[in-house]
């Protein structure tokens, strides 16, 4: 499954997940691989880190166009049709596609070269206190298009003294070798939980040059509304539909929400209400599959958080699977979703790579993830050298890149450069990490009032503040009545001083929890190659989500949240 609702009523598409032919590079050994999969759950490749080549055909039952989309692979791809290069993709992280036009009925070879190795190519993967996995770790799927049809749809919910209206933005591609005039109908229908009336979308009109694209945008207000909220987190299809000389010929389904954010006199609000949110910080890594997480298993993850009393999580340190960011529209849970980096110095953000790495990163999570009413903030750059003028540069025109691609939402990062900090005037909230108690054994009350007249006094007056990450760790099932350092029961002690405080500071608009699960990190390089089990042991869970004693604390204060 790719996404949880379907997208198309007309285009043919076919997932092609499921079991694909594999070609280690360094020894030439052939396997059978689960597609979505990381090579690293094969026993032979547990600490793979290199290159492989993924086979598998793919059978046209008529002369069409084709369009390949993946929605991951780790972290590098090149991806052939019937061995002629279709296109290649830097990041694990963010959906790409390759339009085929021309295909013959018949069978055809679609093959992926994949590398999830590091060096100077790769600004991004980098040796990490997470882990760079291997393989097409997200879905696949091949789609029959029309040599015109709709790239992308993206909707964005206004409100007005009590009446929503939306802007519909339509992009229209054409693969084709003539000009083309179109027509957009379509309409907007029922709630995800029930059916309302359907609400039809003013038709457009336009032409697509041979090769071009052409973008229409329509602003219509809409009847019997239910606004998206946490509590009721109704979802609406947004059906787009492609018609040239009178035929419908293409179409793509969005799911929106209608919900506004903004910030106002330092907090966030949702449709003109304050939010708070208590969240967690989520790797996408799971002790049974690595990255390439699948439904259940990510079900099980909102369970777990929902549990605990949380309603946010943040997407650290990279842009999710759509599939998660569905569950988290249908079950209102706030997300901070952020582009790719994690720790990165300024020698590292100096590659020659970075800037267009992370460009390509935050249009990619933009342009795709734009109609997910749960995302209600992005950030960037977590703990990057934001107190060099150099990296402030680098900022500054990240938060310019996202602010021409969507102003309907706030903007973070989360920085630990605390008190040398030069960039927190740039977005809209500010955030910082905090691990009083386990990293600084400071009183946790005073670093925070330190840190919060600080962050007043460098650029951030006035702004919404989150702690973005704050916690400790604990080997799981490791008990001590001395609470020493590790023990499950001194992670319950930290978590909790530090919930006391920040409970009780009302200009606050959210925590997060580092970390949800326990994940695995990179042993190669850097200060976490020391950490135990090589992983991340931060989690109030472990990778296999099986909870330490800090589950219940979590709770006790994320359940009692005025
Ligand atoms: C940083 C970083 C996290 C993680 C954490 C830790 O705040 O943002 O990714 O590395 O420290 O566990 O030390």
């Amino acid at each position: 499954m790719i996404r949880l609702f379907d997208q198309h009523e007309i285009r043919k598409e076919k997932e092609l997940n499921g079991m694909w032919d594999f070609v280690r590079e360094d020894n030439g050994k052939a396997y059978r691989l689960p597609v979505p999969g990381c090579w690293e759950q094969h026993p032979d490749m547990l600490t793979y880190r290199g290159q492989g080549t993924y086979r598998t055909k793919v059978k046209v039952e008529r002369d069409t166009c084709l369009r390949l989309e993946f929605k991951g692979v780790s972290h590098t791809a090149r991806v052939f049709f019937d061995g002629k290069e279709a296109t290649e993709h830097y990041n694990a992280y963010t959906p790409f596609s390759a339009v085929i036009p021309g295909v013959k009925a018949g069978e055809h070879e679609i093959t992926v070269w994949v590398d999830n190795s590091f060096g100077e190519h790769s600004a991004l993967h980098i040796p990490n206190d997470y882990y760079t996995y291997g393989g097409i770790t997200r879905g696949v799927r091949v789609q029959e298009i029309s040599e015109v049809y709709v790239e992308r749809v993206h909707f964005t919910p206004e409100c007005r003294d009590g009446i929503w209206s939306g802007k519909t933005e339509v992009v229209i591609r054409n693969a084709g070798s003539t000009k083309a005039s179109f027509r957009i109908s379509g309409a907007l229908g029922g709630t995800f939980a029930g059916t309302h009336g359907e609400n039809t979308l003013e038709e457009m009109t336009g032409e697509v040059e041979p090769g071009g694209e052409t973008i229409l945008t329509g602003q219509q207000s809409f009847d019997g509304i239910t606004p998206w909220t946490p509590g009721e987190p109704a979802l609406y299809l947004l059906k787009v539909r492609l018609s040239v000389d009178g035929e419908v010929i293409d179409d793509l389904i969005e799911r929106v929400g209608f919900r506004t954010v903004s910030v106002q006199n330092g907090h966030i609000l949702l449709n003109g209400s304050r939010i708070f949110m208590k969240g967690f910080n989520r790797h996408e890594d799971h002790g049974m599959c690595g990255c390439a997480i699948p439904l259940q298993l990510m079900v099980q993850d909102l369970d777990l958080m929902r549990d605990m009393g949380a309603n946010a999580v943040r997407t650290c340190h990279y842009p999710n699977d759509e599939l998660f960011l569905d569950l988290c529209d249908e079950r209102g849970v706030l997300v901070w979703e952020e582009n790719h980096a994690r720790g990165l110095d300024l020698e590292h953000m100096m590659n020659p790579n970075f800037d267009i790495q992370c460009e390509n990163c935050i249009r990619e999570m933009i342009e795709n993830h734009y109609n997910h009413p749960s995302i209600v903030i992005w950030g960037i750059l977590n703990e990057c050298a934001s107190e060099t003028e150099e990296g402030r540069k680098k900022y500054a025109a990240q938060y310019a890149q996202i602010g021409r691609m969507d102003q309907s939402r706030p903007t973070t990062s989360a920085t630990c450069r605390h008190f040398t900090d030069i960039c927190l005037d740039l977005p809209d909230v500010v955030s910082f990490n905090m691990y009083s108690g386990w990293y600084q054994d400071v009183e946790v009350k005073e670093r925070h009032e330190q840190e919060m007249d600080w962050i007043a006094s460098a650029g951030g007056a006035g702004k919404p503040v989150i702690v973005s990450e704050f916690g400790a760790a604990a080997m799981y099932g490791y008990r001590d009545r001395g609470r020493c350092k590790w023990s499950e029961e001194r992670q319950a002690d930290i978590i909790r001083e530090n919930l006391e405080v920040y409970q009780k500071d009302s200009r606050l608009s959210g925590v997060f929890l580092w970390q949800f699960a326990d994940c695995r990190v990179t042993e190669e390089g850097g200060w976490f190659s020391t950490r135990a089990r090589s992983h991340n042991n931060k989690g109030v869970v472990d990778e296999y989500r099986r909870p330490k004693l800090a589950y219940d604390t979590v709770r006790e204060f994320y359940e009692n949240w005025d």
